[in-house]
Order: structure tokens, then C-alpha cells, then sequence
């Protein structure tokens, strides 16, 4: 396993070196401080100088104390634009992949319907990330390969790298969008080209599963706000793997045990205080009987039961 601490992209060694230049310049000015104000506080103290001496004006050290920080900050500046100029300069061969974030799950859009949740990539290849946002803003951030991009509806932004060491790397969120914010974690997977290939060839294109009408519904009725699709509790139980599944609720009768097919899962929609799921306060949930009707009640069920057949 590979540390956020080794740099494992093209762009590491430029971010580390900025890094390492101002924490070392840091440094330097907290210790030369640190010695300055004690070596006053006792050459200056009450005890040796009586009556303080007044000054007024030292043109000398102005400009001394002027020059020097001009000097380091420009040091500061050159190292952090080596750096970071290289991010915005993507090479004309880059492999293309689209980044989506939601709440609260990545996912990678590698073309003809292939999509994947932890993003593979081909070892010392390009790599051109287009970032999109279904909701809220959400960032990007690849701390081995020193990479962090803004994830933004209605706008194209997009990161670049090249991964130079083979291993599996954490992807974080890293703007607040939620409450199960701090889940939305993926793997940067690194493997050999001939690796990667196999795997593209094995990946079964899943009909575009994220843009399934039926999960359309799902967020465009905010439904996800109180139901997560990763299996987190957020107010109401998650959608994973609910389909097919066994669930106690409580009816008026007591508590029993149903399965999860169409019919109770158009009837936890329409009539979401008749059969409450144990664990959980009825009148939560609002009866959705006006809002979703015939057909997008199917969409919604299809989805569910081809989310569950996914794994
Ligand atoms: C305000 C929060 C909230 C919203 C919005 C919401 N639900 Fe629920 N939902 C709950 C809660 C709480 C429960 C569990 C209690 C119950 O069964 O009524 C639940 C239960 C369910 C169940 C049964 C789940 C299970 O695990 O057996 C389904 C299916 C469901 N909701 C679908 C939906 C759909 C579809 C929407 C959007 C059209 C939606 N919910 C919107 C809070 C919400
Ligand atoms: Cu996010």
C-alpha cells in the first residue's frame, strides 16, 4: 500500500517542492523570531535598561525588512507556479474520463456505456478527468497524485496527471455536500496497461445504471436526501439492495415481515405510513400519491431491482 506521502503522479515532485520550500522558509522565520523576542525580553528587560530607549525612523532597516520578505515571497510564488502551471497544461494525448460526483458516490464514465465506482487507470498514461456535478459541489482530490480539482454543476472543469506508481490511492471529497459527506471516498487503481486493458474489455457496459430514468426520479423528487444509495443511513433507511429484501415493518396490526417486490416498495411511496420500516418514526415520509404516478412508479421499481441485480 502506497502513503499519501509518496507522490505517485507526474505532478508530485512540483507540489512537494513548493511544499517543502515554505514550510522550510516557515520554519526558519518562526525560529528567527522565537530567538529574537527572548533574546529582547532579557537584553531589554526592566532590569538592565531602566529608561527605554526612543528611535524614530531607521531607513536602513526599512528597506532591509522590506527586500527580504519581496525576496521570499517571490521565492514562494515561483516554486508554487512550477507547480501548478503544469496542472492547467493538459498533453494533447491524454485519455479521457468523465469524473461524476453526486451525494454521495463518485463514479467514472469511460465511454460506450462503461462505468465504474473506483476509477482504473493505465500505469504512466495521461489521464484527463472531466468534472461533473449531478447536485451540489463537490471536489475532486487524489492526495497521492497531489491533484484536487472543484466539481461544480454547470461548469467544465477538469484535472490531469500521470500516475507513476502502480498501486491503489484514496479519492476524497473535499467540499461539504451533505450529510454523508464524509463517505464519498473512492480508489485511484494504478495497474499495468495490458492490466488495464483486460479490465476495459471485462467491464460490462451497465446501460448507463447512473442515469437509469428511474434514479432520475429519485433525485429529481429529492428523495435521496432521506434515502442513501450506499447502503448509509441518512433519515430513512438506504435503497441498497432493497429490492428483493426482507423488511420488518409495523403495520396497526404489530410488527411482520415482507419482502421487497413491486408491491411494497409502490406502497411504501404511496402509503409511506401504513407499513413503517422498524427502526424508524412513521409520518417522516410523505405520501407521494400526487407526485409520482403509473409510469415513473415502474421506472422506480425497475431501477431498484436492476441496482440489485448489479452486484
Ligand atoms: C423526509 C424524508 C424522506 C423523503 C423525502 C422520502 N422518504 Fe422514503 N422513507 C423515509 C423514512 C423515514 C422511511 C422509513 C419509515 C417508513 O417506512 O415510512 C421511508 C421509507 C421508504 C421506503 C421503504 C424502504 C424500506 O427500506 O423498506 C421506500 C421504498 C421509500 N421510502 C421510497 C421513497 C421514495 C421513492 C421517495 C421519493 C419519491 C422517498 N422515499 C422520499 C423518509 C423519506
Ligand atoms: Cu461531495
Amino acid at each position: 500500500m502506497e502513503t499519501a506521502f509518496s507522490g505517485a503522479s507526474n505532478l508530485a515532485a512540483g507540489v512537494d517542492k513548493a511544499f517543502i520550500i515554505i514550510l522550510s522558509i516557515s520554519f526558519i522565520l518562526t525560529f528567527a523570531i522565537v530567538v529574537l523576542i527572548i533574546y529582547t525580553l532579557i537584553r531589554f528587560s526592566r532590569k538592565r535598561e531602566k529608561n527605554p530607549r526612543q528611535f524614530t525612523g531607521n531607513t536602513k532597516l526599512e528597506i532591509v525588512w522590506t527586500i527580504i520578505p519581496l525576496i521570499i515571497v517571490l521565492v514562494m510564488f515561483y516554486y508554487g507556479w512550477k507547480g501548478f502551471s503544469p496542472m492547467r497544461d493538459v498533453p494533447a494525448d491524454a485519455m479521457q474520463i468523465k469524473a461524476i460526483g453526486r451525494m454521495w458516490a463518485w463514479s467514472f464514465d469511460y465511454g460506450d456505456g462503461k462505468f465504474s465506482k473506483d476509477l482504473v487507470i493505465p500505469y504512466n498514461r495521461n489521464i484527463k478527468l472531466n468534472l461533473f456535478s449531478e447536485d451540489v459541489n463537490h471536489g475532486l482530490f487524489i492526495p497521492a497524485f497531489r491533484v484536487k480539482e472543484d466539481v461544480i454543476a454547470g461548469y467544465d472543469n477538469y484535472l490531469w496527471f500521470r500516475p507513476i506508481l502502480k498501486g491503489e490511492f484514496d479519492i476524497y471529497c473535499t467540499e461539504y455536500c451533505g450529510l454523508a459527506h464524509s463517505g464519498m471516498v473512492a480508489k485511484a487503481i494504478v495497474v499495468d496497461s495490458l492490466d488495464y486493458v483486460k479490465w476495459f474489455a471485462d467491464l460490462k457496459a451497465t446501460g448507463n445504471i447512473p442515469d437509469h430514468p428511474g434514479l432520475t426520479l429519485l433525485r429529481a423528487n429529492a428523495c435521496i436526501t432521506c434515502h442513501s444509495l450506499d447502503g448509509s443511513k441518512v433519515i430513512g433507511p438506504s435503497f441498497k439492495g432493497l429490492y428483493g429484501s426482507k423488511r420488518v415493518v409495523i403495520t396497526d396490526q404489530g410488527e411482520k415481515t415482507v419482502d421487497a417486490f413491486d408491491d411494497y416498495i409502490k406502497k411504501s411511496i404511496l402509503e409511506p405510513n401504513a407499513e413503517v420500516v422498524k427502526g424508524y418514526n412513521k409520518g417522516l415520509m410523505q405520501s407521494y400519491k400526487d407526485v409520482i404516478k403509473g409510469e415513473d412508479l415502474d421506472k422506480i421499481v425497475d431501477y431498484f431491482r436492476k441496482a440489485s441485480e448489479q452486484k
